[in-house]
């Protein structure tokens, strides 16, 4: 099975094994476990299986649901549409850097699609090979949704930035779900799994790769604006020897967009490898689910293996007794949305593919003074935000721009306060799922951010930049990284994911939550997940 991955990533590189060997904290110890465990982890399904569990998709939400039920006793059978990620290419690394991308990088594209496009007038984007790489910037009408594909979904790409929203604003955000719960007990051990953890206040103050966030901080607080430490899962001990020059560098070579080798805790690191440890899962990279069907004993659930051109190389179908919807909001919600349409589960109720939003996200650039140079040296980990949600609806991150480069540029993405919601329905006639997103809902979200960067900008006296995002343009309204929504709680399913209409079918992701989390979500994905499939366990199985 090790032959099988290496001949999937289409690199050549020195086998699983001896890269394990020499890298171990890459997968954690547990995947080092007992040769048994390993295998079973990569032997995909097979066809006409009959099996208790299908977990769709291996993000946050799948990863809670597949670890919970093995522990509990039930064997799991993990599908993913994006590749295992445990294999290095020619350049005896896993991911590419952000600032080269290659095949690795996108999800079947000819071309990269980067967040930030342009650079002083330039377009920064390039032709790449074809290839299932990690990054999917999937478009629909009126905006990009950026994706992360593989087993570890979303935290193979993603910042790390781990944010419990204030509890005082939970109710804007899951107003059906019982505060107490969540804040004492699902916040608690979803924060621990993940191995979230906060920056060391004095190294920060004095660190070279922070310069660009200290000047940050130094404009919002002389603006008057709240400033806090974000918490991360970046092994903050691995990035003081990054500094220090011991160890291989990541988040300081400005590796983020495409993946982290080394300090990241990505799932593979936390949920994955205790997954790995229960023996009870396994996991199909490559394998695309089409479609969910009932059927006596449960659901046909039918995937497409895929090969690394995205082509499909053969059909499989197992029967499953419970299936749980973890493909992220855009993959669950277009499953859904295509199964009600086809007939394939029609008794799905009408909330299917509704209240899907974008977590209000709008991208922004400053150009400061000379004077106040952000630093060649970026860590590409961003841990501080200001918080100006409770004035003016708008929580911005301070981003780094690890260019390589002195750009005398601050960078922020803001996560903004926005009514706008979407809806995904079935295009017959294209045999695909739409979005009817439009992009001038985004003018909500600027409005918000600007009540941050204005005020800025008004008392240091400089301007915006214009050009990271095309020719002359301002904001980045195009994106988001944080979708959320089209199978709402309590709606499309009942209060701990269960979707009405067809028992046994559950969601448990971010499709769940009503398009926003007022920060990042992942924290509150994954504590939403424990407390679901706790209640799923007890009582439906
Ligand atoms: P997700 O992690 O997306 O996992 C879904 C998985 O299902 C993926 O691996 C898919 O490949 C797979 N899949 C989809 N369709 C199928 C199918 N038909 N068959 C089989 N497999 C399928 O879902 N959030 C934060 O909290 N902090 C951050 O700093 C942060 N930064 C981000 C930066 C970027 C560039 C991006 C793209 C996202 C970022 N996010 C961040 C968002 C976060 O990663 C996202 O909310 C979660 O990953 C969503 O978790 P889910 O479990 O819903």
């Amino acid at each position: 099975m090790t032959h099988t991955m290496t001949c999937d990533n289409g690199f050549k590189g020195p086998s699983r094994r001896t890269f394990i060997a020499g890298t171990g904290s890459i997968l954690g110890a547990a995947a080092l476990g007992g040769a048994a465990t390993a295998a079973r982890a990569s032997t995909p399904i097979a066809d006409a299986a009959v099996v208790p569990a299908v977990v769709i998709g291996t993000g946050y939400g799948g990863c809670v649901a597949a670890l919970r039920l093995a522990q509990a006793g039930v064997d799991v059978h993990m599908i993913e549409m994006g590749m295992a990620w445990d294999t290095p290419g020619q350049d005896g690394k896993i991911f590419a850097n952000t600032t080269t991308p290659d095949q690795r990088s996108y999800w079947l594209r000819t071309k990269t699609k980067q967040p930030l496009s342009n650079f002083l007038g330039f377009p920064l984007d390039k032709a790449i090979p074809r290839y299932t790489g990690i990054l999917d910037a999937e478009e629909f009408a009126g905006i990009t949704v950026y994706q992360g594909r593989g087993v570890g979904g979303g935290s193979l790409v993603n910042g790390g930035m781990a944010v419990t929203p204030k509890r005082e604003y939970f109710g804007d955000v899951l107003p059906m779900v019982n505060a107490d719960e969540m804040y004492n007990v699902y916040y608690p051990r979803a924060n621990a799994e993940l191995g979230v953890g906060l920056v060391d206040p004095a190294w920060f103050d004095t660190t070279e790769c922070y310069q660009y966030a200290r000047v940050g901080r130094k404009h919002a607080q002389r603006s008057g604006f709240p400033f806090v430490f974000v918490p991360t899962v970046y092994d903050w001990d691995y990035m003081k020897q990054e500094a220090a020059g011991t160890v291989p560098k990541s988040a300081l070579v400005g590796e983020i967009l495409y993946g982290n080798n080394h300090g990241k805790k990505s799932l593979q690191k936390s949920y994955l490898a205790k997954i790995r440890a229960t023996g009870r899962v396994t996991i199909s990279p490559l394998h695309r689910v089409v479609s969910v069907a009932p059927t006596t004993g449960g659901y046909t659930v039918t995937m497409e293996q895929l090969n690394t051109n995205g082509d499909p190389i053969a059909t499989k179908s197992v029967t499953a007794a419970k299936v749980f919807f973890a493909a992220g909001s855009v993959g669950t919600s277009k499953l859904l949305v295509k199964l009600k349409a086809t007939g394939a589960l029609p008794n799905l109720n009408g909330e299917v593919g509704r209240g899907w939003g974008d977590n209000g996200n709008v991208m922004c650039g400053r150009a400061n003074h000379m004077w106040d140079a952000t630093g060649k040296l970026q860590s590409s980990i961003p841990t501080l935000g200001i918080d100006n949600w409770a004035a003016g609806g708008a929580f911005a991150e301070v981003a780094p721009l690890p260019t390589g480069i002195e750009t005398y540029a601050s960078f922020y993405l803001s996560i903004t306060k926005t009514p706008n919601r979407a809806q995904f329905s079935w295009n017959a006639a294209a045999g695909k799922v739409d979005l009817n997103w439009q992009t001038a809902w985004k003018q909500v979200s600027i409005n918000a951010a600007k009540s941050i960067f204005d005020k800025i900008n008004a008392k240091e006296g400089t301007i915006y930049r214009t050009d990271l995002f095309g020719v002359y343009k301002t904001w980045g309204d195009h994106l988001t990284y944080h979708p959320l929504g089209g199978a709402i709680l309590n709606k499309a399913t009942d209060n701990y994911g269960r979707l009405h209409g067809h028992p046994g079918l559950y969601v448990i992701d971010g499709s769940l939550i009503p398009g926003s989390t007022v920060v990042n979500p992942f924290v509150t994905i994954t504590a939403l997940a424990e407390r679901n499939i706790e209640k799923i366990i007890a009582a439906d199985l």
